[in-house]
């Protein structure tokens, strides 16, 4: 029996590169600092809650300003939130920056997300135990998980546990809502003169946690090659036997960016972007009718066939649906709290929340297949956000245009057929042996959250720049998390979060896509993008996405 496949064990041994300024060793590297910095939005909220850590500058390494003092330093690391193709590398680059400085500093893995250092499970790295996971995908390293630290008491026996250990600083790996939880730990650890700092790393395959100072989330280049090559070899499939129309939801909770990569590496024949619908205030309806459409106009020239990518976070962002869900999370926090309610059976909880959703509201909600409206009912998560992964937008576009089809048939305006299958890629990707890009950019991430946290930092999320460059010309530093968080309305109340990166529809990326979508609709323009290549020529291997070049070139031109 093989323990390992044989590109497992190539990968096991590949060096990742380090960004240019880390590579001369953590004793070289040398801090200075930016402007004080204020929050995106709702800055005198974001100061009174974050007291004791907003408007920190921008931190910055090169060969030039303050050694790091090379002490002592143990370090928690915890993986929050879902899986994204490189974590393990974020932290095998940060125990090789820990033990480059001290070979007695210590590193401890929390087990099972954030609840790990709450409960106070761990286990210790050593040599063996990292290399058996180097540049390998998955979080199973420790596991992850959702929980959000936000209670005094998390708080307690999180400075609890950290003391016992001698934790000196703690890494959160996560995206948005598990950045936001590092900043709530770094502040209130930092109020209470603790000494023990916190450092966020930026992950997740949504590609939503970004900004100037963050150009990508990790995850994002490993989850839309591997979601693109399968929308390829479906797109060959489709080409070949010419009777499918494929529906294929694609992850990204709420940001269309991983539906507009994907777009853009297959071009496909239709692809929703999900701010686009909001931005036009389209309707459940419209976008139906722009589907069935080109459904339309493909049959009349013979090709009963074709690709479609819907978003999976579509349907918060149609208006209807967006006003009703906002209305129906508020009347549901309250709902969940009535044994009645939570007791009762779906047809009658569904006739409750008609009863309690305004006059508008009620008829969205009953205009839904009842598959549709359990699945609006499911549990949010423990952020407060609907688990859009659960709700199948693809099956409801389908159903909707068979129905647009039907009628359009008995007008004798249709004579096509409509054969469809749906699927839905979200897990696929997100635990991908990481690309090299992922595999480079996530171990720079590791190392660098070591070097922010000596030189003493707390509330800093780890940055690395000039991504599109070689490996060798990425700019290293830190962004302080208070820099991009704003008040949102989460569980019905509102809440400092970090404010997600939404698809720029002025923005180079859709610009892109909006120009040949068209032709994408009738041509056939399928590109196939093939499996990740890890070994072999540089332009085939290193590439990064279309979103990260684009958007680099248009930040150069300005
Ligand atoms: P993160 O924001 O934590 O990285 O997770 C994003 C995501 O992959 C979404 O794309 C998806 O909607 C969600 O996780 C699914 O969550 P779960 O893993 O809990 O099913």
């Amino acid at each position: 029996m093989r323990d390992v496949s044989p590109l497992h064990k190539a990968r096991l041994t590949y060096s990742p590169k380090l960004a240019g300024v880390l590579q001369k060793g953590i004793k070289n590297v040398k801090v200075s600092f930016g402007e004080k910095t204020s929050a995106v939005k709702d800055e005198q909220d974001i100061q009174n809650l974050f007291k004791d850590v907003y408007g920190a500058p921008i931190a910055i390494f090169s060969d030039k300003g303050d050694e790091l003092e090379q002490k002592r330093t143990n370090v928690g690391v915890i993986l929050s939130g879902g899986q994204a193709p490189g974590g393990h590398n974020v932290i095998a680059g940060l125990y090789d920056a820990l033990k480059q400085s001290d070979i007695n500093n210590k590193l401890y893995g929390f087990l099972g997300g954030p609840s790990g250092i709450i409960d106070g499970k761990y286990v210790e790295f050593n040599d063996e135990f990292i290399d058996a996971y180097r540049n390998t995908g998955g979080f199973d390293i420790i596991g992850s998980g959702r929980t959000k630290l936000e209670t005094e008491e998390q708080f307690e026996k999180t400075l609890e546990n950290c003391k016992k250990l001698d934790i000196n600083a703690i890494v959160i790996i996560g995206g948005d809502d598990s950045n936001t939880n590092a900043c709530m730990l770094a502040q209130w650890l930092k109020a209470k003169n603790t000494g023990i700092q916190v450092i966020g790393c930026p992950k997740t395959i949504d590609g939503d946690l970004k900004n100037e100072q963050i150009e990508i989330s990790f995850g994002f280049d490993t989850a839309t090659k591997t979601y693109s090559e399968l929308i390829g070899n479906i797109m060959r499939d489709a080409n070949s036997a010419k009777k499918y129309w494929h529906f294929v939801k694609l992850m990204g909770r709420s940001a269309t960016h991983v539906g507009l990569e994907v777009a853009l590496q297959t071009q496909p024949n239709i692809a929703l972007i999900s701010e686009e619908v909001e931005a036009k205030k389209q309707s459940l309806k419209s976008i139906v009718d722009y589907i069935t459409e080109i459904v339309v106009k493909r049959a009349q020239n013979g090709k009963n066939f074709g690709v479609a990518l819907i978003p999976e976070g579509l349907i918060e962002f149609v208006p209807e649906m967006k006003t009703m869900i906002s209305n129906l999370n508020d009347i549901l926090a309250v709902l969940e709290k009535e044994e009645s309610f939570v007791n009762a059976a779906n047809e009658e909880k569904y006739t409750i929340i008609e009863s309690k959703l305004n006059p508008e509201n009620a008829s969205v909600f009953n205009s839904l297949p009842s598959l549709i409206k359990a699945q609006l009912l499911m549990d949010r998560d423990p952020h407060g956000n609907v688990q859009v992964s659960k709700i199948e937008t693809e099956k409801l576009l389908i159903e909707m245009v068979k129905s647009n089809l039907k009628k359009l048939k008995a007008e004798g305006k249709y004579d096509g057929k409509f054969s469809e299958q749906a699927h839905f890629f979200g897990y696929e990707g997100r635990c991908a042996m990481p690309s090299n890009f992922d595999s480079d950019y996530c171990y720079s991430l590791g190392y660098n959250a070591f070097a922010l946290i000596l030189a003493g930092l707390t509330g800093y999320l780890s940055s690395v720049k000039n991504l599109t460059a070689p490996a060798s010309e990425w700019k290293a530093g830190g962004v302080p998390l208070t820099m991009m968080m704003n008040m949102e309305k989460r569980h019905g109340k509102m809440k400092p979060v970090i404010q997600k990166a939404l698809v720029e529809l002025d923005g180079p990326v859709f610009k892109e896509f909006e120009a040949h979508r068209n032709q994408y609709a009738y041509d056939d323009c399928y590109v196939f993008p093939g499996a990740i290549q890890y070994f072999g020529p540089s332009e085939v291997c290193d590439a990064t996405t279309i979103t990260l070049q684009l958007e680099q070139k248009a930040a150069v031109k300005c």
